[in-house]
């Protein structure tokens, strides 16, 4: 029971309204519910872990909520690849001891056996993926730093659709995608995909209704969502501005058995 002076309201959204919820083939969870955590060696952010192999994702993604001057305070050397988005703020992320200032929409890629750090220059959020490389027959790809504000909008198969590729989707060295898929209002695929490759997103702006597996959800501006392999997606754009939002998708490798 809470004391006479704490409130005697319960915030809504807990019992009759709950919108998080995951399960063995989606997830989709808010930010503050997505308590924080600390890492060893990165100070002064604040962590949201959004998928990781505990859920069954063989990715992870984290939500990173950074002080000025937060960030690492030694360089990740491990045997994953990176990719940074920052959603906003302004963050120097050093790559094999080269300095790259990324602001909003900024990105970087760090291929795999890079030593990489990152430090906000002011108060300013990330998306940090990771992901073990899958390595072939050819060369790693190279490190790659980008804004969203510079790649091309492409509108192949609709009006009213847009997908920017913010890593070459040609070159099979990389085993995955980060893609930024924008839509306006009332706009949806032209199918229910149901696809063996896995996705985090984390919607960038507006709102919509997600259908994972057999439910549609609502999703708005700074929701996450996991969707396992063969999960049945689709998105059906809603309110009254365009929606965008970065996706995570492994590509380019055959079947693995076991
Ligand atoms: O490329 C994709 O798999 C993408 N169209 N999926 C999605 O947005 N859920
Ligand atoms: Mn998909």
């Amino acid at each position: 029971m809470p004391s006479s002076d704490e409130p005697r309201i319960v915030p809504p959204n807990i019992f009759g309204h709950n919108r998080a919820i995951v399960t063995s083939q989606y997830a989709i969870m808010q930010t503050a519910g997505t308590l924080p955590s600390k890492l060893p060696g990165i100070e002064n952010t604040t962590i949201r872990i959004q998928t990781a192999p505990a859920m069954g994702a063989e990715f992870v993604q984290i939500f990173l909520e950074m002080e000025p001057g937060g960030g690492t305070t030694r360089d990740r050397d491990e045997a994953s690849q990176h990719f940074f988005y920052v959603l906003d703020g302004h963050v120097t992320i050093t790559i094999d001891g080269e300095a790259h200032q990324l602001d909003a929409h900024g990105y970087a890629y760090v291929p795999v056996n890079s030593h990489c750090g990152f430090k906000a220059e002011s108060a300013a959020r990330m998306i940090w993926i990771r992901k073990p490389y899958e390595a072939i027959d050819l060369t790693p790809p190279k490190a790659l730093v980008g804004s969203r504000d510079e790649v091309e909008r492409s509108r192949t198969h609709t009006e009213g659709r847009y997908w920017q590729y913010l890593l070459p989707v040609d070159d099979m060295a990389f085993d995955m995608n980060v893609n930024i898929l924008g839509f306006v209002p009332g706009n949806y695929f032209p199918y229910i995909e149901t696809h063996i490759m896995e996705h985090g997103l984390f919607m960038l702006e507006g709102q919509g209704l997600y259908l994972l597996a057999n439910e549609w959800h609502e999703a708005v501006v700074d929701d996450f969502i996991w969707m396992a392999p063969y999960c049945p997606q689709q998105f059906y754009c809603t309110g009254w501005g365009e929606a965008a939002y970065l996706l995570y998708k492994n590509v380019n490798r055959d079947v693995t058995f076991g």
